[in-house]
């Protein structure tokens, strides 16, 4: 085990960089595909990550073979974008560009909007967002709901890698000139044309009230999602231009561009430092849950908005600022894939004590916020074992509590791991 962990962190630190192809199935740490791109130093959640393995291996050890048969040598790897070959990217790219293509299984009267597959996603998110959104189910439902989707890109459009995230921190400075925004064809699509998105306008605390334009919002002109069809919605988002949906629940066809404000302020609110105090400084899931959702403010926090609105709102506006309808921007899932890294690595600090844990303090109250949506939350501390979490026509039902570990979860369905 220690020659393992030697090597691994051997490799990171170095940074040898895959560079070209991408095995068909790469499963090992111990191979290229667990490497990061040297381009960018390690920030100190990365360097918080390696410090952990350990920990891991310790908690696998411990666990091998006994309720599953997943392990670190044969774990997926979900990797920073930047971590990513061009060549791989476009892979990526490819897989959801198919995902766009083909025909929707949701059914039709209840979801007429869901023009293609990828927008089966979209409508699960909308029509569950109550249920995927309570204190109970964000960070488990969240992660099922970027398993299934990640699935589907392999299993639907021959896709051989895995979910990327997004590190926020590489980013934060000059997002729209970053590997993921900056409009190339490995991107994930450019910035959207300059427009009067009016950013963020909610009751935030002050002095730091609204999360301002940072001069995009318009349409997304280039890159792989320029031609992209958005149709579910909008339904919270309050943007001038776009037009209504034609049905109360968003859920009718309102085909439109792919809008988007890359926004640097509110990336700036989600930087290494507020993740690594957020894993490092509450040592109760609820204390966790509250200060990833930025409750209470933090003294003299320049941006309070915690780790979940700040990553949502670096992709502000139609869809990606919409509480409901955000995942029909494509960089969502690589929003969220960063949160489930940070909740892993939370778990992690103490995998004995906090593994099993599920949030349950309901802390969720500054109205208009994505995952607030104006909704009191009132999960109380209760009996969860036989919660379900139910994705609708993306996926069977499953039980919330098997979705906490995520190597070996779900009966070793889930067996990743972020590099
Ligand atoms: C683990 O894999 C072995 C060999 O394939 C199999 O016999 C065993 O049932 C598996 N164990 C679990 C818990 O899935
Ligand atoms: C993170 O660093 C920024 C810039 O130095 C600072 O303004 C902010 O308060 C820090 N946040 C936390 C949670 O430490
Ligand atoms: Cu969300």
């Amino acid at each position: 085990m220690r020659a393992i962990q030697g090597i691994v962190s051997l490799s990171l630190l170095l940074g040898t960089w895959a560079g070209p192809a991408y095995p068909p199935r790469p499963c090992s740490l111990l191979t290229s595909t667990g490497t990061r791109n040297p381009a960018y130093p390690l920030d100190v959640v990365d360097k918080l990550e390696e410090a952990t393995m350990p920990k891991v291996q310790a908690w696998m050890a411990k666990r091998a073979g006994k309720t599953n048969n997943c392990t670190l040598e044969n774990a997926a790897v979900r990797r920073e974008w930047s971590g990513l070959s061009v060549d791989e990217r476009k892979e990526y790219i490819r897989a959801v560009l198919c995902l766009q293509a083909k025909p929707p299984k949701a059914p039709k009267d209840k979801v007429p909007g869901s023009l293609r597959r990828f927008d089966d996603f979209v409508a699960t998110h909308m029509t569950m967002a109550r249920a995927l959104h309570s204190s109970n189910n964000l960070f488990a439902a969240h992660r099922y709901y970027i398993y299934i989707y990640e699935k589907a890109l392999r299993e639907e459009c021959g896709y051989t890698g895995y979910q990327p995230y997004m590190n926020y921190d590489r980013y934060a400075n000059d997002p729209i000139n970053s590997p993921m925004f900056d409009g190339s064809d490995s991107s994930m699509g450019g910035n959207g044309a300059k427009s009067d998105y009016p950013g963020v306008p909610r009751p935030f605390p002050r002095p730091y009230d609204k999360i301002p334009s940072a001069g995009g919002g318009g349409c997304v002109t280039t890159g792989p999602f320029k031609n992209m069809v958005v149709s579910l919605g909008p339904k919270s988002t309050i943007v001038r231009g776009i037009p209504n949906n034609p049905r109360a629940d968003g859920l009718g066809s309102n085909p439109r561009c792919l809008h988007r404000d890359v926004n640097k302020y509110s990336a700036a609110g989600a930087r290494a430092n507020y993740t690594y105090s957020a894993i490092m400084e509450n040592k109760d899931i609820d204390s966790f849950y509250n200060r990833y959702l930025g409750q209470p403010q933090l003294k003299g926090d320049t941006h309070p908005w915690g780790l979940h609105n700040a990553g949502h709102y670096i992709i502000g506006g139609d869809p990606g600022g919409d509480f409901y309808c955000s995942p029909s921007d494509p960089a969502f899932y690589f929003h969220h894939g960063m949160l489930d890294r940070v909740w892993w690595l939370w778990q992690m600090q103490d995998p004995e004590n906090r593994v099993d844990k599920v949030p349950g303090s309901g802390a969720m109250s500054i109205p208009g916020m994505l995952g607030h949506g104006g909704m009191k939350m009132k999960d109380k501390r209760q009996d969860l074992t036989n919660a379900v979490v139910d994705l609708g026509w993306t996926a069977p039902s499953v039980k919330l509590l098997e979705l906490n570990e995520m190597l070996g979860g779900l009966g070793g369905e889930f067996c990743y791991i972020y590099v």
